[in-house]
């Protein structure tokens, strides 16, 4: 399989973030991609460095104010103090119910929680830079399917699913796979599945789509009542005015089986069947692995090639983007052997 990487998400690298009320070492690291394409690679998968321009489909799902803010973040937080060089910034007041979200404040770590949805998102020198070229691969998969190719694998960070229109979140800063989807139909695709299989709920993605019929939008995932990001990813989010119908969130309680698991699946992939989408965007998340050290579900290593091979049954036009996943040393072969089901259906 083809896959899209980036040198530059090696700049994306923030020191530390809050667990449990203590600063502890970022679980989403560069060495996620480093050895998940040491794997790929060995397994003979060719690895190319994603080069098209992704600018103006980054335009069409997120807003001007929010990609502006981004883009001048760390020069904003540098002008705070030039000691901040080796400092994070962090949010600390977010708009909740009855405060105002219709100005936007000029203090920066003001602004930092109006654009965020929580503290878990630190950003680096180099955030917008990696954030840019994720989306980027994302744009040249969608390119290089338009020319004909049955698939593609984009090995980038920071993940994207967690990211909506103007906020950013859970490591998110620009939802990737959105990016792969809206290209598509750009392309000429009319209909376009999205299926998520990270552990937590594809909450910027679903947002995006929320009012749309030709994008359809299915997640499996850990249960908002007592999971990440909590408050999205209900069963009863089915989606909105011409988009009812056209998203399937199939949450599942912590803890639960590869059993579970894959009777969830079998639901979304009838789903997708039953959609008929031109093409297929796969937020690979793979942090339902049963070491994953922030997720409690219990996939094996076998279970992500099935997840590959179900995947490919589909027979559609398929790009995967690499969402979580944080036992870093499983990474490379959970990846590996979903292209290897998928490319063995
Ligand atoms: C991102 B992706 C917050 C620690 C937990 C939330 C998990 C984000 C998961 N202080 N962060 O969907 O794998
Ligand atoms: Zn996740």
């Amino acid at each position: 399989m083809q896959i899209f990487s980036t040198i530059t998400q090696q700049l994306h690298a923030p020191q530390f973030e809050f667990f449990r009320g203590e600063r502890v070492p970022c679980f989403e690291t560069p060495s996620r991609i480093n050895i998940i394409l040491k794997e790929v690679a060995a397994r003979g998968h060719q690895v190319t460095n994603a080069t098209l321009d992704s600018q103006h489909i980054i335009e069409c799902l997120h807003s001007p104010r929010y990609i502006s803010f981004l883009q001048n973040a760390w020069p904003e937080w540098l002008r705070l103090s030039l000691n901040n060089v080796d400092k994070q910034p962090f949010p600390a007041v977010w708009p909740v119910r009855t405060l105002r979200t219709d100005r936007v404040p000029e203090n920066f770590i003001a602004k930092l929680g109006f654009y965020s949805m929580d503290n878990g998102t630190p950003i680096s020198a180099g955030t917008w830079l990696a954030a840019k070229n994720a989306a980027d691969a994302a744009y040249s998969a969608a390119d290089f399917i338009n020319q004909g190719a049955h698939s593609a694998f984009c090995v980038t960070r920071p993940p994207g699913h967690h990211a909506g229109y103007d906020f950013m979140g859970g490591y998110c800063f620009i939802n990737n796979a959105g990016i792969a989807t809206e290209a598509l139909r750009k392309f000429g695709c009319s209909r376009v599945a999205i299926l998520d299989v990270d552990y937590h709920h594809g909450n910027g993605t679903q947002s995006l789509f929320y009012e749309r019929c030709d994008v359809f939008f299915t997640s499996i995932h850990g249960d908002p009542r007592t999971e990440y990001p909590f408050f999205l990813g209900y069963e009863d989010e089915k989606g909105l005015g011409e988009g009812f119908g056209y998203n399937l969130n199939l949450p599942l309680p912590a803890g639960s089986t590869q059993t579970q698991w894959f009777n969830a699946f079998d639901h979304a992939l009838n789903a997708i069947r039953r959609y008929q989408p031109d093409a297929l965007v796969v937020s690979l998340g793979l942090d339902a692995y049963c070491e994953d050290p922030i997720s409690t579900f219990a996939l094996s290593h076998t279970d992500y090639l099935t997840i590959g091979k179900l995947i490919g049954r589909l027979n559609r036009p398929t790009i995967f983007i690499l969402e979580g996943g944080y036992a870093v040393t499983a990474l490379g072969i959970n990846a590996a052997n979903v292209l290897e089901g998928f490319e063995n259906s």
